[in-house]
Order: structure tokens, then C-alpha cells, then sequence
């Protein structure tokens, strides 16, 4: 016979959590921060990882329906094509968290909340440090471009903000920008066909994650150029690879942008089924790591 306690025992809360994938030093250590906070928090994790891809995100949305667990999350890939699986979880009845990356909905009841960061100010910090690096100096500024995945929000954003501040003095000019799909892989491949195109005429590499900046830091060496000298670089992350790069004189500066969402995540999602209110948006403060700071800083990284 049940005890009239365990009638009332809580379950366990299920969150399932679709997760773009294993691109970057930044993406792993957000999966890790979002396991050990769900296993801190006793909260059960079924976790997808969706290799870059929409289409698995969807079917892993679709199985988290299916399997009617209490809330669902995810960072979403790119920032389009969500509205059918957002209405299936919605009629479902099951509240869905974004973490990390925006999506354009025309609809927005159709999640809760949208935690993660102003990749629009990541670009902008990325411009106003050039634009004060390069003060005093005359003639172009010729910079090629690294963006993230194509169609997905930090690539779009961190272009957009870069864009609006270096805009303001004709001399900056983005003379090749291409997709390096947010891998060190991609960031190496991009930056030799640059190299190749450019020779010796770059002079800033802007790349919208610190991975491909790792990998192009590779390409320029090997083309006998001084990665940081020869050619300045400024990436977005700030993860522990480029505090190593910076430590070395190879990376100029690093624009925080931290994956520690997995505490703030499990948060939400008791704070959404007690019916508690949560904040539409939930803005990551972050900040920015010139190459000088690197070595007095990397010790505090948590990531
Ligand atoms: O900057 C990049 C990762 O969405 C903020 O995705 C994230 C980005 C991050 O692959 O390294």
C-alpha cells in the first residue's frame, strides 16, 4: 500500500535539451555547465546533440513531445524554420526555454523565455576596440571577416555590430568575409583561401568565434606571417584557448561571451512549473580581454 506521503513525494522534473552540437570549445563547455548544473539541481536531463543541424534539433523536439517531458530547452542552430515544432510543443502544452540563440517568430508566446547574449554588443565591442586600436594611424584598414554559421543569430549580430561601429570612418573596409562555420577546422581552410586571394594586403582578421581565430592563426603562420603582429586579430568567446593564443602574442583581443547558462537554465525551469514569473529575455553580462590582460586573467577562467 502507498504511504499518504509518497502520494504527495515530488517526481522528478524532465527537461529536455536539444543541443546545437560540438563545434566549438565554447559549445562544449556549455553542455558541460548544462549537465552538472541539471545533475546539482536534481533535475533530469535528456540531452540531444543535434550535430549542427536543424532537421535533428526538430526530431529531438518532436521525441521530447512524444515523450512528454515537463519542459523542453534549446539553442537553436539558425534563427528561422521553428514555427511548426514551436506550435506542436505549444498544443503539447509543454514550456520551451531558449538558451543561447535567438529565434524570429512572429509569435512569441510560442516560448517562455530567451536567455543568452547580446551578440549585437559582442560586434560592437569588437568594432569600438579597432577603431580605438587604430586611432592615430592613416591610411585603409583592410579586414577580412570569419562568420559563424550561416542563418544563425551570433553570426548575424556579431556582423551587424561590428558593421554599425567601424561604418562610422570610411578608411575600415571588409574586404572578404565568409562563413567558417564556427570550427577550427573551417577557420584554418577560410583564412589560407584569404591569405591566398589577399597576399600581404590584411591587415585586421575579425572572426566571430575564438575557435576559427585558433584555426586562421595556424593558416597565417604557416603562410610565414606573425599571427598578431602581421596581422591583428580580434574573436568573440574569450574561452581558455585564446587566453593561451593572447599568452603568446597570437591573438590580440578576445570578446567574452560566456556558455555558463546551465545554473540560470535550471532556475527557470522550476521557477516556470511553480508558476512563478520569468523574464522574457535574460541578458549574460560579459566583458572584453585585450592580449595585455590575458596572462593576469587566465587563471580566473572558468571555461
Ligand atoms: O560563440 C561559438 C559557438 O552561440 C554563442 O556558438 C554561441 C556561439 C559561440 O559555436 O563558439
Amino acid at each position: 500500500m502507498l504511504s499518504p506521503s509518497s502520494a504527495f513525494a515530488q517526481k522528478k522534473i524532465v527537461l529536455g535539451f536539444s543541443q546545437v552540437g560540438a563545434e566549438s570549445e565554447w559549445r562544449t563547455a556549455n553542455t558541460e555547465s548544462i549537465k552538472s548544473a541539471a545533475a546539482q539541481a536534481g533535475i533530469e536531463l535528456k540531452f540531444s546533440d543535434a550535430q549542427q543541424k536543424q532537421e535533428n534539433q526538430i526530431k529531438a523536439i518532436r521525441s521530447f513531445i512524444a515523450q512528454k517531458v515537463d519542459v523542453i530547452a534549446f539553442s537553436p542552430v539558425v534563427e528561422t524554420g521553428w514555427e511548426t515544432v514551436l506550435r506542436e510543443a505549444k498544443a503539447a502544452k509543454i514550456p520551451v526555454v531558449l538558451t543561447d540563440r535567438a529565434v524570429k517568430v512572429k509569435d512569441d508566446s510560442l516560448y517562455v523565455t530567451f536567455m543568452g547574449s547580446d551578440f549585437v554588443e559582442e560586434g560592437r565591442k569588437a568594432g569600438r576596440w579597432l577603431t580605438d586600436k587604430m586611432k592615430g594611424k592613416t591610411g585603409e584598414v583592410r579586414i577580412v571577416e570569419l562568420q559563424g554559421t550561416v542563418g544563425s543569430a551570433p553570426a548575424i549580430d556579431r556582423k551587424k555590430g561590428f558593421e554599425e561601429i567601424i561604418q562610422a570612418d570610411p578608411r575600415f573596409k571588409v574586404v572578404r568575409s565568409q562563413t567558417g562555420d564556427f570550427t577550427r577546422a573551417k577557420g584554418k581552410e577560410v583564412m589560407e583561401a584569404f591569405l591566398k586571394a589577399e597576399g600581404r594586403k590584411i591587415d585586421v582578421l575579425y572572426a566571430h568565434n575564438d575557435d576559427m581565430a585558433i584555426g586562421a592563426i595556424q593558416a597565417i603562420e604557416e603562410a610565414g606571417m606573425k599571427p598578431g603582429i602581421d596581422i591583428i586579430i580580434i574573436s568573440i568567446d574569450a574561452v581558455k584557448g585564446a587566453f593561451e593564443a593572447m599568452k603568446a602574442g597570437k591573438l590580440n583581443v578576445s570578446v567574452e561571451c560566456s556558455p555558463l547558462l546551465g545554473p540560470q537554465l535550471m532556475s527557470a525551469v522550476k521557477d516556470i512549473l511553480a508558476g512563478k514569473p520569468v523574464a522574457k529575455r535574460i541578458v549574460t553580462e560579459e566583458g572584453i580581454f585585450p592580449m595585455e590582460t590575458a596572462a593576469a586573467e587566465a587563471p580566473k577562467r572558468k571555461y
